[in-house]
């Protein structure tokens, strides 16, 4: 079968699954200079096989909110490949979720973890669930009957679940307990555990921090640093959070965060102390970032209308972007207005959160882009290294993994350069990473035969 007979078989088998798609493609228009090189590849169907989830589990979960009332929701886990080690990605909360996105997202995964170096394969799992306006024991039950169905197809050298949207600490802390209570046993079946508990120190900051270390070297690549540099953030959970910590830590600027009502634009600058109170509105009160521009009046928030056709986070003068929100949060009139307004660098922190319109927009304009599955690596990454302690039973201090975070960022920059350059797209970080782990994981499945 030819590549685009195996991309049509997809497109009319997996209908209404457009984020599917959409991530499937790029992998696909971009690997093609791998299959002409190496016939391998189309031999042992390798494309087809990695577009078919070796398992989806998709589970009914029932729970009763603070009213006594019955609540139905759908949960999922996307085994997608395990070809070279247990699935390892996160669980997402949000009523938005349907298979389309998780399959999108553990597609995305097998790639990311095989760029880490380290040895996961890749899976995604969660919960038409929204966590939004829910008590702590709403939540509490709800991942307590989530988990009494995950329990089933998980484990510690299985599959590694771990938090995105919607699931952070607390969150995770409610399946540890309902997992370790029903198999009987302590094992680091989750990662984004507390410190204490089998946590590891920095998987909290881990994929924000990772995001500015892997902009950082890009930077550095041109002879230039973040010293001064406005940046565009969006979002305001733990991947934004963490990123402006860093942003600021290095000189940065950061000038913007958001969430799904709306955003704000502090052109004075998101210095540490209104960082500090972004972490406390979202963190402690879970309240929303409209009261950032309350309690400093510099700042204009603007909230969402419907219908519109661009997302005016992205439409203020900036030298760098950092989407770290949702999918598609970025399209090609968004990117007109980041090149319009001067960005030179946009490193994505959410998964997929550009167009493949922007993409092309922000690439024929020079601008540097950093694909998510290269640039948001470090969270997983650090969640491996939360599993080799948890396997060892030891714990390392916050210099030793910040340490190891750092090279692994560096590794993933130079690899995704050295892979495009090799294949004839210098400088193409999308083109790098999409190669390079797609051969990684290729020879793991050609290796072990057709299984
Ligand atoms: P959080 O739940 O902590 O924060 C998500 C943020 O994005 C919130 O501000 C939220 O606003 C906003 N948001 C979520 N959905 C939408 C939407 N549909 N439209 C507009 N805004 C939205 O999640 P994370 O920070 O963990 O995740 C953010 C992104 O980073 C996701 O794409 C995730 O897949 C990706 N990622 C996360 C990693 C991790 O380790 N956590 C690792 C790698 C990638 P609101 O509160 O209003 O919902
Ligand atoms: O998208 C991602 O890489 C995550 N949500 C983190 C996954 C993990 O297993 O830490």
């Amino acid at each position: 079968m030819s590549d685009s007979n195996a991309l049509g078989q997809l497109l009319s088998r997996d209908v209404a699954e457009p984020e599917f798609h959409q991530a499937v493609e790029e992998v696909f228009n971009t690997v093609q200079p791998v299959l002409d090189k190496h016939e391998k590849y189309r031999k042992h169907k390798i494309l087809e096989r990695m577009i078919e989830a070796e398992r989806i589990i998709s589970f009914r979960v029932t729970w009763t909110d603070d009213n006594g009332d019955v609540q139905v929701n759908r949960g999922y886990r996307v085994q997608m490949n395990s070809a070279i080690g247990p699935y390892k990605g996160g669980l997402r909360f949000h009523p938005s979720v349907t298979q389309s996105v998780l399959k999108f997202l553990a597609f995305e995964q097998i790639f990311k973890n095989a760029l880490t170096g380290l040895p996961m394969g890749g899976g995604k799992g969660g919960s038409d669930f929204n966590p939004k306006g829910r008590s702590d024991m709403e939540v509490m039950r709800f991942c307590q009957n989530f988990m009494a169905e995950l329990s089933k197809h998980i484990g510690h050298r299985i599959d590694v679940p771990a938090g995105d949207i919607g699931v952070g600490g607390r969150e995770i802390g409610y399946m540890f307990g309902a997992y370790r209570k029903s198999q009987k046993e302590f094992t680091g079946v989750l990662t984004g555990k507390g410190y204490g508990w089998g946590g590891s120190l920095i998987r909290p900051e881990a994929t924000g921090y990772g995001l500015i270390y892997f902009a950082d070297n890009m930077l550095k690549n041109i002879g230039d640093s973040f010293e001064g540099k406005k940046c565009l953030v969006s979002g305001s959970g733990n991947v934004a959070q963490f990123a402006m910590q860093k942003i600021l830590e290095l000189g940065g600027i950061p000038v913007s965060a958001s969430d799904s009502s709306g955003h704000i634009y502090d052109e004075s600058g998101i210095t540490a102390e209104k960082l500090a109170f972004i972490m406390e509105l979202k963190n402690v009160k879970r309240g929303r970032i409209k009261e950032y521009a309350d309690q400093y009046p510099e700042a204009v928030y603007t909230e969402n209308a419907d219908g519109q056709d661009s997302n005016p986070i992205w439409d203020h003068p900036a030298d760098c972007a950092f989407p770290c929100a949702t999918q598609n949060e970025i399209n090609a009139t968004d990117a007109s207005n980041l090149v319009r307004n001067g960005v030179k660098l946009l490193g994505e922190g959410a998964n997929m959160p550009a167009t493949p319109e922007a993409i092309d927009v922000i690439v024929d304009n020079g601008v540097l882009y950093s694909p998510g599955k290269a640039s948001n690596a470090g969270g997983v990454a650090t969640s491996g290294l939360e599993m080799v302690q948890n396997y060892s039973g030891i714990n390392w201090s916050s210099a030793e993994v910040d340490q190891r975070l750092q090279e692994i960022m560096k590794n993933i920059h130079d690899t995704c350069l050295h892979t495009a350059e090799e294949y004839g797209h210098r400088g193409n970080y999308m083109v790098g990473a999409n190669i390079a782990g797609f051969i990684k994981v290729a020879d793991a499945m050609i290796a072990q035969g057709v299984i």
